[in-house]
């Protein structure tokens, strides 16, 4: 076997996904070394489809880094949350609520596209197709990464500090040791059956409650939907042929003139929430997924990635331009704050949006109680208002 090339940098940045490219692009923007290595293609990477919003926050993000004209094209979203009640529309106006802030409609793969042609065009290392990606001596002040490139060449990289920005199955978080972490995981006993389909997206971004179960109608560019089914934890994908989609969708919502379109892709996601404490390890910092997971209700497991990437972007950048290592040391704990408070918005969507639903799934005494928590965001301004900072995710 050849030699490791050897070689330093300040901080080297496993996986390139929105956290792990929007900490490179932002670490570029403040002149910190750092190289990224990522296990898939580049065009595995690219074309990989999930999240469909970015929170005003994280657009806010962008342009407060200057990097809002390479990576926001995209149109922002109308301010107004469509909730659909046994087939009746009500609409939120959470921008105006919220103070003006929008979210934008920016599907993951192209900010995950637009994240990679800014970094290359300002000169970033980023290296696809790396295997065998370990971390070496995580707690010590000179962290290793290495992995062989896709001719099978041994390469190492010795780094100030290592961000663990490869996803929930990723190596980073695995290579902490387990003393050193606590772990909070739940089931919420929900399964989501979701489709991308070629289905024009809805006027507004829409949660639809009935009887029939829960359903939500997203965008996903301008001639295609991302669609939820509530179903059972673990069903059969084969259950669901494309005319049982529809129809359960025309139900649910209220809609018999929902048009169908071709499914590009489904999948049934169950409904699970991860948290991992602390979020760091020496000079290992877990970054996103990596660190945690939160159900798509409310559409904020991207989003918190990002808000991680910045938190981290500056704390290095506290450390090595101005040797103020307090950031770093405060990170685990600025980015969990964030992230159990979102984690408990996301808990207490689900349970209003799920609750809600067949008074015989949870009983009617919670249903009750999730249509009056509904209720109250169109009677309460104060509630309206709140549920708007955090859908801005500004709260
Ligand atoms: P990612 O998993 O996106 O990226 C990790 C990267 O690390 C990948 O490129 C991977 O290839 C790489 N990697 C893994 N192991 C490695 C190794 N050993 N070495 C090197 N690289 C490695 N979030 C929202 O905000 N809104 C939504 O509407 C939403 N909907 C979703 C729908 C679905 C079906 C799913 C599955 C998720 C959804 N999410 C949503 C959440 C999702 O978007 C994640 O939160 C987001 O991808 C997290 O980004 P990263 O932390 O970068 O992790």
């Amino acid at each position: 076997m050849s030699e490791a090339a050897h070689e330093t940098t300040t901080v080297a940045i496993i996986g390139a996904g929105p956290a792990g490219l929007t900490l490179a692009n932002l670490l570029r923007t403040a002149g910190v070394d750092c190289v990224v290595v990522e296990r898939q293609s580049r065009a595995y990477v690219e074309q990989r489809q999930r999240a469909g919003v970015l929170e005003h926050r994280a657009a806010r993000m962008f342009e407060e880094w200057g990097l809002a004209d390479r990576v926001l094209q995209d149109s922002r979203t109308d301010g107004v949350q469509e909730f659909r009640v046994d087939g009746r529309p009500r609409f939120l106006p959470i921008a105006d609520l919220a103070g003006g802030k929008f979210g934008r409609i920016l599907p993951q793969q192209f900010l995950v596209q637009r994240l990679i042609t800014a970094f290359q065009e300002d000169g970033g290392d980023l290296r696809f197709g790396c295997q065998d990606v370990t971390l070496e001596r995580p707690g010590s002040e000179r962290p290793v990464v290495t992995y062989r490139d896709e001719d099978g060449r041994p390469h190492e990289i010795e780094a100030d500090y290592l961000a663990g920005c490869d996803g929930f199955h990723g190596v980073s978080r695995r290579s902490v040791p387990e003393a050193e972490q606590t772990i909070y995981a739940y089931d919420h006993g929900i399964g989501w059956f979701t489709v991308l389909a070629d289905v024009p997206p809805p006027r507004h971004p829409m949660f639809a409650v009935s009887a029939h179960g829960f359903a939500a109608h997203f965008p996903r560019g301008p001639r295609s939907s991302r669609f939820y089914l509530q179903c059972a934890p673990g069903e059969d994908l084969d259950a669901w042929d494309d005319r049982r989609i529809f129809d359960q969708l025309r139900l649910r919502i209220g809609d018999p003139d929902l048009p169908a379109g071709a499914v590009l892709e489904k999948a049934v996601v169950d409904m699970r929430s991860f948290v991992v404490d602390p979020m760091s390890y020496g000079r290992l910092f877990l970054v996103g997924d990596a660190a945690h997971i939160i159900t798509p209700m409310g559409g904020k497991g991207m989003n918190l990635a990002l808000a991680d990437a910045e938190v981290l972007a500056k704390a290095v950048r506290s450390a090595v331009r101005d040797g103020d290592a307090q950031p770093l040391r405060d990170y685990s704990k600025t980015c969990l704050d964030r992230t159990w408070s979102y984690q408990e918005f996301s808990r207490w969507m689900t349970e209003m949006l799920h609750d809600s639903g067949d008074p015989a799934t949870s009983g009617p005494f919670r249903h009750k109680i999730a249509r009056a928590r509904l209720d109250r965001l169109f009677t309460s301004p104060n509630a309206g208002g709140l549920f708007s900072d955090l859908m801005a995710g500004e709260a």
